[in-house]
């Protein structure tokens, strides 16, 4: 049997280069070399423990089933579903919740950082958010979650709490291995001092954008004095973000394109990116306008996978409560 790996995103808005390149792109790449049998999900109910409307979530969840099939996922291989169309989730989350001491969740950076960020919203499903993580994995006992540096803290404490369950209660979880995924740290193209993000569209990349988008934004994007093409974060942010974004989607390094604009300007160089990121967007593009002529074929797709995960989520949600004590 192949070892089993799961992860999943929160839909919370249009996708761009950054979280495709930090997340989708691995998950395709770990799906195409057959070695894991694959769990990808839609975090909806993770997404809502930031600020949001119901029009807009129901398009952010319906758009990221989408761009989960444009860019690669095959449900003939993977098990694509959505977090809430698993009942059994939120049910182990609440067991799980009754063993995690306060102050692990206290320390979380991710808490601190976005109530600090968000100070008239810190609702305790934020608080609760790596609990619900660790049933996100634990439900369907995998070996290996990829995700990037910044959720390592939440799959320690995952592990942690099987370890626990299972000491107090008998073997019921695996504790699963991070597989780390790098992800590039893609600044804003009009403010290379701040992340890229949808929260700053102008400066942001979006997997949807026209060929007409890329160019302008490219064009305007904040370049630094000189004149040099030279990857230096300090002294030029601006040049350094394209650089990068052109090596990881050109797989050039970034000293071969160092060498290759040596006696360029700025002008080619960004003709150049503007046309490898249209390029590199081109079939994902091509795929989703044709998945967006079937929106009952992705809706049928991932009911399947959803009833598949909620059927073993419940399995494993029995067996928790049977260790327990509670009476069934
Ligand atoms: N917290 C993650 C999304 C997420 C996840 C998971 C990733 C929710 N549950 C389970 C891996 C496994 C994020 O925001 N990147």
């Amino acid at each position: 049997m192949k070892p089993v790996l799961v992860s999943g995103i929160q839909p919370t808005g249009r996708l761009h280069l950054g979280n495709y390149l930090g997340a989708l792109k691995h998950f395709v790449e770990l799906q195409k070399s057959g070695k894991y049998e694959c769990y990808f999900f839609i975090a909806d109910l993770h997404s809502l423990t930031e600020t949001f409307s119901p029009e807009e979530k129901t398009d952010q969840i319906n758009n990221l089933a989408v761009d989960y099939l444009a860019a690669g996922l095959d449900p003939e291989k993977s098990t694509l579903f959505i977090q809430s169309l698993s009942p059994a989730h939120t049910e182990m989350a609440w067991v799980l919740n009754c063993i995690t001491p306060f102050g692990e969740l206290r320390r979380m950076t991710q808490f601190k950082e976005k109530s600090e960020n968000d100070p008239e919203n810190i609702n305790v499903g934020l608080f609760t958010y790596p609990v619900l993580m660790a049933v996100d994995i634990l439900f369907c006992n995998p070996q290996f979650v990829p995700v990037g540096e910044d959720q390592l803290q939440h799959l320690e404490l995952t592990r942690t709490l099987a370890r626990k369950f299972n000491t107090r209660f008998g073997k019921t979880f695996t504790e699963p291995k991070p597989l780390l995924t790098e992800v590039p740290r893609l600044m804003s193209l009009d403010d290379p001092t701040k992340k890229m993000s949808k929260s700053r569209p102008a400066g942001c990349l979006f997997l949807d954008d026209t060929p007409e988008e890329v160019l302008s934004k490219i064009k305007t994007a904040t370049t630094d004095s000189g004149k040099e093409i030279v990857y230096d974060t300090d002294k030029k942010p601006g040049v350094s973000n394209l650089l990068l974004i052109y090596s990881n989607l050109s797989k050039q390094s970034i000293s071969s394109l160092e060498k290759r604009y040596q006696s360029k300007g700025y002008a080619e160089f960004k003709k150049d990116l503007a046309r490898v990121v249209v390029e590199s967007l081109l079939p994902f593009q091509t795929n989703k306008k044709e998945l967006m002529n079937k929106p009952g074929g992705i809706k049928k797709i991932f009911e399947a996978g959803s009833k598949k995960a909620a059927s073993i989520a419940n399995k494993k949600l029995i067996e928790v409560k049977k260790k327990i004590g509670l009476v069934l």
